[in-house]
């Protein structure tokens, strides 16, 4: 067995007025580029910029306002900082403007599906790109997600979206998978898909969790608000790595990056 290893850390930009745990804050694009540069000081190995909140009941933006958004954040970051830059959006057009700014991952939570552009946009792009399961659009994922075994469901599914990209001309070399926690998903069926993330490893590609701050963990907790989800995501954050997640899309950089440090550090001593 491989020795284990830290996961890379995605810290989150959201420049959205409305996404669920940080909207509004960072849409100044000048805020948005400050609060990059924050997480990267903080050990974020990807900044993850998107323009269009996926949170459940979200209506979709027109995409010239998308660009609008994310290209002046992803030129001030490049402007001031070298760190990989990630562009979270469902649309070629964006994604190709952000390729073009510097994104070298292009980070897709419809796996290449939203548009009939998607697949050749994404053989084009300069750099990887991350396939997530959803079950349904954001507008409605959440009202009645149902699955006859959620693990095998979504593992087919992101195979599908594998060997769709690889048809299209994307090379495995450039992939990673994502099982897409909270969209279209119970509390049961995203706890289902952490315990089995093993089973998304055994596609033999890189696996992106993104937990942080998400409404299962309020579930969880009596209820508790995006802003005080913190140590249930921390908590998530150690069990997906435990099951071989290999990138971590959080809002919490330093955090977690101290959390998986104590984790790792336990880990060796007791192999050593
Ligand atoms: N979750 C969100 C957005 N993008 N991308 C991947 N690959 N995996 C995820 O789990 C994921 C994602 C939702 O979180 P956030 O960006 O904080 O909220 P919003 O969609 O409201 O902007």
């Amino acid at each position: 067995m491989a020795p284990p290893r830290l996961p890379l850390l995605m810290g989150v930009v959201n420049a959205t007025p409305d996404s669920f745990s940080d909207g509004g804050r960072y849409g100044d694009p000048a805020r948005a580029v400050d609060h990059a540069l924050r997480l990267v000081d903080e050990g974020a190995d990807i900044v993850d910029v998107g323009g269009e909140s996926t949170r459940p009941g979200a209506r979709p933006v027109d995409p010239e306002e998308e660009l609008g958004r994310v290209l002046p954040v992803l030129r001030g970051i490049a402007a001031r900082s070298s760190v990989r830059l990630s562009i979270d959006t469902r649309r070629p057009e964006v994604a190709r403007a952000a390729g073009e700014a510097g994104a070298t991952l292009w980070n897709d939570v419809s796996a290449l599906a939203f548009s009939p552009g998607s697949l050749a946009a994404a053989a084009a792009f300069p750099g990887d790109v991350v396939l997530m399961h959803a079950q349904g659009p954001p507008e409605t994922m959440q009202d009645d997600p149902r699955y006859d075994d959620v693990v095998e469901e979504v593992a087919a599914f992101l195979a599908a979206r594998v060997a769709a990209a690889e048809a299209a001309g994307v090379s495995r070399a450039r992939l990673v998978v994502d099982p897409g926690v909270g969209f279209g998903k119970t509390v049961d069926h995203n706890l289902a898909l952490i315990a089995g993330l093993g089973r998304f490893g055994a596609l033999g590609l890189p696996v992106l969790v993104g937990l942080s701050r998400k409404g299962f963990i309020g579930r969880l907790d009596a209820g508790a608000p995006a802003d005080r989800r913190l140590a249930g995501s921390l908590a998530g954050a150690i069990e997906a790595w435990r099951r071989g997640a290999s990138i971590l899309r959080v809002h919490d950089v330093a955090e977690t990056r101290q959390a998986l440090r104590v984790a790792f550090a336990v880990l060796a001593a007791g192999e050593a």
